[in-house]
C-alpha cells in the first residue's frame, strides 16, 4: 500500500473542510486517513487541510512547513464566487515557489451543485486550469459529486511519478479536460 499526503488549497469558505470531510470514510477508526483503493490498488491517503488565509500568513517558517508535508495540492475555488476564483492565482504561485514547476495539483471548482447560482463558468475554469497544465474538476462537497476524482486523479499523479515504491501507472488525467468517468469504486 502506497502512503501520500494531499494538501487543500484556496480562499476561504470555498469548501475546502467541506471536501476533506466528505472524502473521508466515517468507519474508519483514524479518520485523518482514508484508504482509497485506485486502480485496484490500495493507497492511504492523508489530507490536509488548511485555512483560507494561509497564503497571507507572514511566517516564512509555517509557509515552509506547511509546504513540506504536502506531495500534491487541490486548489480549490467556489463556482459561486468570482473573488475566489481570482484569488486561485495568487495560491497557485505561492505553490509553485515552494514546491517547483513539477509539482502534481488540480484545480478545483466546488459547489457544483448550485449551478443557478454560478459565477464561473465551466469555461472559465478549464481555461485557467491550461494556463496552468493541470486536470480541472467541478466538484460539490454537499452532494459528493466528482469528490473522490479530486483525489484519485492526484494519488494517480502521485504513483506516476515514481516517487512511492512499485508498479507505476498510466496517468490518465493529464489536459484541462480529464476523464469524466470514474475508474474505480469507493470502498
Ligand atoms: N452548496 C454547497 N455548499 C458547500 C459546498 N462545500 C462547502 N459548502 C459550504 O460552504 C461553507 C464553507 O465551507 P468550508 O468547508 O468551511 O470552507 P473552507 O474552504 O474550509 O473555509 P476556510 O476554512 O475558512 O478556509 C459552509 O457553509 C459549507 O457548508 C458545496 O459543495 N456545495
Ligand atoms: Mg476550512
Amino acid at each position: 500500500m502506497d502512503y501520500w499526503r494531499i494538501t487543500l488549497l484556496g480562499d476561504g469558505g470555498t469548501g475546502k473542510t467541506a471536501l476533506a470531510v466528505r472524502a473521508y470514510d466515517p468507519t474508519i477508526e483514524d479518520s485523518w486517513r482514508k484508504q482509497a483503493k485506485v486502480d485496484n490498488r490500495m493507497s492511504l491517503v492523508e489530507i490536509i487541510d488548511t485555512a483560507g488565509q494561509v497564503i497571507t500568513e507572514k511566517s516564512p517558517t509555517i509557509i515552509r512547513l506547511l509546504f513540506s508535508q504536502g506531495q500534491a495540492f487541490a486548489l480549490v475555488f467556489s463556482l459561486l464566487s468570482r473573488t475566489t476564483f481570482e484569488r486561485i492565482k495568487s495560491f497557485h504561485q505561492v505553490m509553485v515557489r515552494n514546491k517547483g514547476q513539477a509539482v502534481p495539483f488540480v484545480l478545483v471548482g466546488n459547489k457544483s451543485d448550485r449551478i443557478e447560482e454560478r459565477e464561473i463558468t465551466e469555461e472559465e475554469g478549464a481555461e485557467l486550469a491550461m494556463s496552468f497544465g493541470c486536470p480541472y474538476i467541478e466538484s460539490s462537497a454537499r452532494t459528493g459529486n466528482r469528490v473522490d476524482d479530486v483525489f484519485y486523479g492526484l494519488v494517480r499523479k502521485l504513483r506516476f511519478g515514481g516517487e512511492s515504491k512499485g508498479q507505476k501507472h498510466v496517468e490518465t488525467t493529464r489536459g484541462s479536460r480529464q476523464h469524466k468517468s470514474r475508474s474505480c469504486i469507493v470502498m
